[in-house]
């Protein structure tokens, strides 16, 4: 069913794309700056993403829908919207759930190489392993190698991605409980959803964990195309790896802690905090402490980001959530005085473009109160989410036609002779 949507869709949207190139492809849409070649190429803009945009002001926009207005929706939900632009209807849901749950057996060969690796590797590192060796199974690899059209790219690209979001939630929730000690693997429940199942995995049982994880593997889905995971893994998929490989890409630079790994920091840096100060501290002992960490030449770990100048509405979804779910927590009060300590803070040092808190300055402090308190484990719960955009983006862009990303690089003598 979402196979056929898209198939009915995609002609539509080639065609959209060949008007526009036909009809403004010397447009120009940015400028760059020397400063923005050895900035990151930051604000340059200089791909095209149809799952999502982020708005400096408003923040995550997902084919058209701020994401505030949707965070009742499920992840399966998300998934559909990323892909087609609609939020589906129940049958369609039951199809993606059906497609899921008949992925979601995982090969011996998986936990054989994961219980190889050393007992102290980190999770994402156990993930990223264990995703790139599933290219064995990829069904784009099977069909490229036997010749497909190009016409066909996006589907058997879909198929692994499908695959892959299918089996990632018994991964990475088996790499939990291998990691730490946890005890024997927990077998799906058939009856659960998606991201319910995942909680089961885990082992961490009640009605509002499985909540939070529905909120958190939507809320993480998707960033437009240029953040670090977001454009590695489309980088590497110009290339026409396969979605294994290319996913397993965008995830390692997920697992910096400038991007995703953050969250991990973020929550060490709460924990740094209540056991400084034996708990929750008073407002100006806690804007002391940020001072004493800035000055110390480190960052404030959930605050800033590179497009956003405004609260990230993923932290005020995971915020509103806490205040619902969780009374009297020093470590879910601690981020909430955060919220009203660092910004002006960072807008006294002057440095940070933005002030706000991000995604990560939130999520961690309710995964602890509900008992997952391995924090070095969090970023494998943004990449199971954040594979969702990363597949969507792959399928789009094969579907159109996108070539191989090559942008044109110069040298330092090249600027001094010609900027
Ligand atoms: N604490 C202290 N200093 C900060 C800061 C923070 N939270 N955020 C930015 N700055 C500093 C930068 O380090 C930089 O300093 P230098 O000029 O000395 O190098 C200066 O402010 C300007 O940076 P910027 O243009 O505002 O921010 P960037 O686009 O370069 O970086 C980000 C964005 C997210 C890497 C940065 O804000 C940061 O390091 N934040 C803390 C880590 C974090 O929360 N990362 C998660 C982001 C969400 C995600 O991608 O997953």
């Amino acid at each position: 069913m979402l196979q056929d949507t898209l198939a009915k869709k995609i002609p539509d949207w080639q065609k959209e794309i060949q008007d526009i190139l036909k009809n403004k492809g010397d447009a120009i849409i940015s400028e760059v700056t020397v400063a923005q070649a050895y900035g990151g190429m930051r604000g340059i803009k200089g791909l095209t993403c149809e799952t999502s945009a982020v708005s400096a002001d408003d923040g995550l926009i997902i084919r058209g829908y701020p994401l505030l207005d949707i965070t009742h929706i499920s992840p399966e939900e998300v998934f559909y919207l990323l892909l087609t632009g609609d939020i589906p209807n129940d049958a369609a849901i039951k199809d993606i759930q059906d497609q899921f749950r008949s992925n979601q057996d995982v090969p011996q060969y998986i936990w054989d190489l994961l219980e190889a690796m050393p007992a102290e590797s980190h999770p994402m590192t156990m993930l990223t392993t264990a995703i790139q060796a599933m290219q064995v199974d990829s069904q784009f690899v099977k069909h490229y190698d036997e010749g497909m059209p190009k016409t066909d790219f996006w589907k058997w690209t879909l198929e692994d991605g499908i695959r892959l979001l299918g089996i990632l939630p018994g991964v990475a929730a088996g790499i939990y409980r291998m990691r730490f000690n946890k005890g024997d693997r927990i077998t799906p429940d058939p009856t659960l959803d998606w991201a319910g199942n995942f909680a089961h995995m885990l082992g961490i049982e009640g009605d509002d964990f499985k909540k939070l994880m529905r909120l958190y593997l939507m809320l993480h889905c998707d960033h437009e195309g240029g953040n670090v995971s977001a454009f590695s893994s489309l980088t590497v998929a110009s290339a026409l790896s396969s979605p294994f490989l290319s996913v397993a890409a965008g995830l390692n630079g997920l697992a910096g802690p400038l991007h995703g790994l953050a969250n991990q920091e973020c929550l060490k840096f709460v924990l740094e905090v209540r056991d400084h100060f034996k708990g929750a501290p008073t407002q100006d002992e806690l804007k002391q402490f940020c001072w004493d960490r800035l000055n110390g030449g480190r960052v404030i770990p959930g605050y800033g980001h590179a497009v956003l100048r405004c609260p990230d509405p993923r932290f005020t979804a995971f915020i509103g959530f806490g205040k619902d779910h969780i009374q009297d927590d020093d470590v879910f009060s601690i981020v909430q005085s955060l919220f009203e300590v660092v910004p002006p803070v960072l807008q006294e040092q002057g440095k940070a473009k933005n002030p706000w808190p991000n995604v990560d300055a939130a999520s961690g402090s309710l995964l602890y109160y509900y008992g997952l308190t391995e924090f070095n484990y969090y970023t494998v719960l943004f990449s199971i989410s954040r594979a969702m955009g990363m597949i969507a983006q792959m399928v789009i862009n094969r579907a159109m036609g996108i070539p191989i990303t090559r942008p044109k690089s110069v040298t330092t003598e090249w600027i001094k002779n010609n900027a």
